[in-house]
């Protein structure tokens, strides 16, 4: 099914520029939990936490005629500094909604959940921690349109003086101009960010970056070490991408792949060309592991196949080799492509740190048959603190490279060049 692109003036920065996207959100999120944090701490540090944490059961009574003073269009005595339904709305945005929010977002880190698999039972699986995210974004959505109708309700210059210039008794017109202003310096601002995010993507990617990578490098560092049981896979494993449609694919395939060599070169000591029997022959391993696509949708599969690393001691990649491309079989500007992604062969350029990790290995296999063609016959990599596009399937050749800016675009992948799916690439 075609799915339209979200509306440029609802979605930042709209149209098909989902990757933009993420980095904002990443970004404004890590803004969001610092602010957070020191005003939390800054609360606890002063008084001023009373104004927030109930400290008497009569709050809820409090809240209770507050609210039915409101539902019968009157406005409760005010309170101090609160009324009793404020004080418990504010105690639980930032005490229940916010932490919520950040602890059901980290669930959607592929490196978090690959290397803490437990975390997702939390949430009951991250279709549940993902629900309980966009329940907070209602939450958000609701208190902010609540707020600030309550605000004009109860009169806004004298609000805004209470809120912008710390007490009612302040010049209400100075507050209001202040009050304005910052109004329409964050509606300037998501203009702003829109028109640039819409103009110039790359460059609004990598300035974002500057916040976004050092987590993401942090966070892939991680090992995975999921050991789902088999009885977790999936009854069904969704697919990304279109199969070779060559051919000399289709050749490689009705044969099976007995034709097909894994082509390994650049700085390596010792340039290899493997074929499937010589890779089976290699030190094979298992795992049970949980697939991420930038999508949003999971999967849980078994992969067998070599660990990366046994790859490295035959091939012995030398010192100043930084990074492996992997490049696939499969030209994105065959017809079933979508339209951005007529460009070229499909590659992903992967930091050599995150090929020794024990689970990242070369996958023959998928639940015990060997890897069928959708899935990236005749092997496919595995990497499993990234998201799946990372895992380029239909693979024929790993080359060891020291840098990445000649090839393909210069961005470290296909999918960086071409829909701005970053991924901070060294770790
Ligand atoms: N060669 C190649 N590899 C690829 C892709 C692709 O289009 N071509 N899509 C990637 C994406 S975005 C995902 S989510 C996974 C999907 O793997 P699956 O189809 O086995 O579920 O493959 C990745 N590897
Ligand atoms: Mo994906």
């Amino acid at each position: 099914m075609k799915r339209s692109p979200p509306p440029k003036w609802l979605a930042l920065p709209g149209q098909r520029l989902l990757g933009v996207g993420r980095h904002w959100h990443f970004a404004v999120a890590l803004g969001w939990i610092v602010t957070g944090l020191i005003y939390v701490v800054l609360l606890f540090t002063s008084s001023e936490w009373h104004r927030l944490v109930p400290t008497s059961w009569s709050t809820f009574p409090h809240a209770w005629h507050a609210l039915e003073d409101y539902l019968t269009l009157k406005l409760p005595p005010a309170g101090n500094p609160y009324n009793g339904l404020q004080q418990l709305s504010y105690f639980a945005i930032v005490f229940i909604v916010a932490p919520l929010s950040i602890l059901t977002g980290i669930a959607m880190s592929p490196a978090w959940i690959g290397r803490f698999p437990w975390y997702l039972r939390i949430f009951g699986g991250k279709q549940g921690a993902r629900s309980v995210h966009f329940c907070g974004l209602v939450i958000f959505v609701l208190v902010t349109i609540v707020h600030t109708a309550m605000v004009i309700v109860h009169g806004l210059p004298k609000e805004f003086a209470r809120m912008a210039l710390g007490s009612e008794h302040h010049s209400h017109s100075v507050a209001v101009i202040v009050g304005l202003a910052a109004l329409a310096m964050i509606a300037l601002l998501h203009v702003l960010a829109t028109t640039t995010s819409n103009r110039y993507p790359r460059t609004v990617v990598e300035m974002l970056g500057y916040v976004v990578h050092p987590v993401q490098r942090a966070l892939s560092r991680m090992q995975s070490n999921q050991h789902y049981r088999e009885q977790d896979i999936s009854s069904y494993h969704r697919l990304n991408g279109y199969p070779p449609e060559t051919p000399q694919y289709a050749h490689l395939a009705a044969n099976a792949f007995r034709d097909w060599r894994l082509t390994v070169n650049g700085l390596v000591e010792n340039p290899l060309e493997l074929s499937l029997d010589d890779l089976r022959a290699l030190k094979r391993c298992d795992q049970v592991t949980k697939h991420n696509c930038i999508q949003g949708w999971t999967a849980i599969a078994k992969w067998s196949g070599v660990p990366l690393i046994t790859l490295f001691e035959l091939a012995r990649p030398r010192p100043e080799a930084h990074y492996a491309v992997f490049h696939g079989i499969d030209d994105k500007a065959t017809p079933g492509a979508e339209a951005e992604e007529k460009e070229g062969y499909f590659y992903e350029v992967v930091d050599l740190q995150l090929l020794r990790h024990l689970q990242t290995i070369l996958a023959y296999e998928m639940n015990g048959e060997p890897l069928p063609i959708p899935h990236g016959a005749p092997l496919r990599l595995r990497l499993e603190v990234q998201l799946g596009f990372k895992m380029v399937k239909w693979l024929r050749a790993i080359e060891f490279v020291r840098d990445y800016a000649d090839i393909g675009k210069g961005n470290g992948g296909s999918r960086e060049d071409h829909a701005y799916y970053y991924q901070s690439v060294a770790i």
